[in-house]
């Protein structure tokens, strides 16, 4: 076996890089300051330059597109437009032209950047989609994605991103079948909405500032009820804040909560990014706060998707310095050769929490994965509102509220308080999951016994809830745990609590009572209890598949802040818990130091067994069975001894 430095080259990931100075050629006709100038992509370009990044890219250069593309989304009229403006004999009209547009200038590079822009974004996609580049990062101007059919707006001329999606779905030889557009520019992508709001193979997603349809562009189109139509109905996603300031632990959680969940159903072939960075902190015209390090994040959880077939496409991003140093961090993320690092310990707005659950309730019936319900612990973590004051030597914040500047900086520091699913110093080899819920790490390294007196007692039924899989009397097959390990020891101990059965009947065993233990413990009564040595990790991941039937992993059920006052107050009761009948977990003292912990009933439902509001009940003859099983396989009573214990615990009043 050889390995030399020559092989580990070819092992690199190659990240395809485009960048033309022809394209700062486009700039207003009068001089004026205008947001979108060149030196947003001069300044991103020597950034890269100055971090060494270009030479470990694929520079290509650029060429301008054609208009057969071109005319896959925008019509004749615009293509002659866009394709003449700049010329000699539009000179005297040109900045009329303009004007009857929104937000849009032209000058005599006008044309050629265009052309550039959606061209470069065009030949970057296909050598993507072919497998000759694993990604690339196209920093063109000007951005593409306001762009309609047959109007240039917001900036934007060419639909550059539309450009380049519709060529995947013409060229059927590249085998692309579901193209996924993220737009994250802080701007609705209107026009790229439009161009395939039919088209079930494009998903369209976009996160913006829409208030209520006040932000620019200013329309109901951004609302998160245009979920596209026809066959494309399900196909459009737009995710629209509420207010500005929108930071890391927003954007992350829409991540976590609606994009990546619909990824992972919709499997697309690649991933077309509209990578506005107008969302950045400091960003003059987008009023949020993602940093560097957020979009780090929000691309590197996009890569685990398409193969990490991704192609960036530069939209908005007015500061220079939030504008390069995001791109930067973009750019190291598709090399995957540094581990990201940062921290963004804030929480989520309590507007954020609203939109993200509007959102999947709009498409949770295209995306069942929607259809579970946030669970309460996570949506109380929330940002604190912002301390608003007037005084004379306010700024304007844009969306229309006055704060004192060093109240501004005051506030940014506020939201950034201990949030456990954001505290990330993780290297960029650690698995996304990982990287999306830290809390395993943590809860990895503390192990538990989950004490079990119900069916779980026969083990192969409970390492279904480790390893994953289906026996007989489970209602569906469980995914496991994500650490599959089995338990590092499992042995039985009896107790001095009482065995009971209550329930008229459940959803897996039919009719008949399950099994509860009392929370107290009385020297008279004896239940036998089969304990799995496994990691607080994996008895998160037990109890969401067992109790809550969630696949919400990011944050835990029953944390180490849980375990400590389990430990001191003998039971505590998860808020996610509590719709269900086994919402308290009692801690049951120590084996060998490790907490012995079980679930089961709270001590009120036990009162109401007692007063006879709630009344016992045999369990049914299949679940009798299984837990005669459990007791006879572990040779700790015969079957006449294990069929009369259950018969007590079926009968005995409590
Ligand atoms: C691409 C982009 C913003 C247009 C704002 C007009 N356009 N006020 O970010
Ligand atoms: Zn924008």
């Amino acid at each position: 076996m050889e390995s030399n430095s020559d092989t580990k080259t070819e092992d690199r990931r190659r990240v395809g890089l485009i960048y033309d100075e022809r394209m700062c050629r486009h700039f207003t006709p009068d001089g004026e300051d205008h947001p979108e100038n060149p030196n947003r992509i001069l300044a991103i370009w020597n950034k890269l330059q100055s971090a060494g990044i270009p030479q470990r890219c694929v520079v290509l250069s650029a060429k301008e597109a054609e208009d057969e593309y071109i005319a896959a989304v925008h019509t004749k009229n615009h293509i002659d437009l866009i394709k003449n403006i700049s010329s000699k004999k539009f000179d005297s009209r040109r900045e009329r032209i303009a004007a009857k547009y929104n937000s849009i200038y032209f000058n005599e590079g006008s044309s050629e950047a265009a052309y550039l822009a959606a061209g470069s974004v065009l030949q970057v996609t296909e050598k993507v989609a072919k497998g000759v580049l694993d990604s690339a990062f196209a920093i063109v101007r000007p951005p593409g994605h306001h762009a309609e059919e047959n109007e240039p707006m917001g900036f934007c001329l060419h639909n550059n991103v539309a450009v380049a999606t519709s060529l995947l779905l013409n060229k059927r030889e590249l085998g692309i079948n579901k193209i996924l557009i993220v737009d994250w520019d802080v701007h609705h992508g209107n026009g790229t909405q439009k161009m395939f709001w039919k088209d079930p193979r494009v998903l369209f997603f976009s996160v913006h500032r829409h208030e209520f349809g006040s932000f620019y562009p200013a329309s109901d189109d951004g609302s998160h009820i245009m979920i596209g139509e026809g066959p494309g109905a399900g196909f459009n996603i737009n995710v629209p804040w509420e207010n500005g300031r929108c930071g890391d632990a927003d954007y992350l959680a829409v991540w976590d909560h609606v994009l990546i969940p619909i990824a992972k159903d919709f499997r697309p072939d690649i991933i077309i990014i509209s990578a506005g960075f107008d969302a950045a902190v400091g960003d003059p015209l987008g009023g949020c706060r993602v940093t560097p390090y957020g979009y780090s994040m929000m691309l590197k959880k996009l890569m685990k998707f398409a193969q990490g077939k991704i192609v960036m496409a530069l939209e908005g991003g007015y500061n220079l310095d939030s504008l390069a140093n995001s791109v930067l961090a973009c750019v190291e993320v598709l090399l995957e050769d540094k581990p990201i690092v940062g921290t963004s310990e804030a929480y989520p707005f309590e507007s954020t929490w609203r939109v993200i659950e509007a959102v999947r309730e709009e498409l949770s019936s295209f995306w069942p994965i929607l259809k579970d319900e946030l669970p309460s612990k996570l949506i109380s973590k929330q940002a604190p509102p912002i301390q608003i004051s007037t005084s004379d030597s306010d700024v304007e914040d844009d969306d229309g509220t006055h704060i004192v500047s060093s109240d501004l900086e005051k506030a940014v520091q506020d939201v950034v308080q201990p949030f456990s699913e954001l505290r990330i110093g993780v290297d960029s080899n650690d698995d996304v999951n990982a990287i999306c819920a830290p809390w395993r790490s943590e809860l990895s390294n503390t192990d538990v016994w989950y004490a079990t007196y119900g069916s779980n007692m026969c083990k192969s039924r409970f390492l279904c809830y480790i390893e994953g899989g289906q026996v007989e009397g489970m209602r569906k097959p469980c995914t496991g745990s994500l650490d599959k390990s089995p338990p590092k020891e499992i042995l039985w101990k009896t107790f001095s609590h009482r065995l009971f059965f209550g329930r008229d009947q459940t959803k897996t065993w039919g009719h008949g009572g399950v099994a509860f233990l009392h929370p107290e413990s009385n020297s008279q009564d004896k239940a036998y209890l089969c304990l799995y040595r496994i990691t607080l990790e994996q008895f998160n991941d037990v109890l969401l598949q067992e109790y809550i039937s969630s696949l919400d992993t990011s944050s835990p059920v029953f944390d180490l802040t849980d375990l400590d006052s389990a430990m001191k107050k003998r039971y505590i009761s998860p808020d996610v818990l509590k719709r269900g009948w086994y919402h308290n977990v009692v801690y049951m003292g120590n084996e060998n130091g490790i907490p012995i912990l079980t679930m089961t009933c709270t001590l009120s439902d036990v009162e109401s067994f007692k007063s006879g509001k709630f009344q016992l009940c045999a369990p049914a003859k299949e679940y009798a069975s299984a837990l005669v099983r459990g007791l006879v396989g572990a040779k700790l009573l015969s079957e006449e001894e294990a069929l009369a214990y259950i018969l007590e615990a079926s009968t005995k009043p409590l």
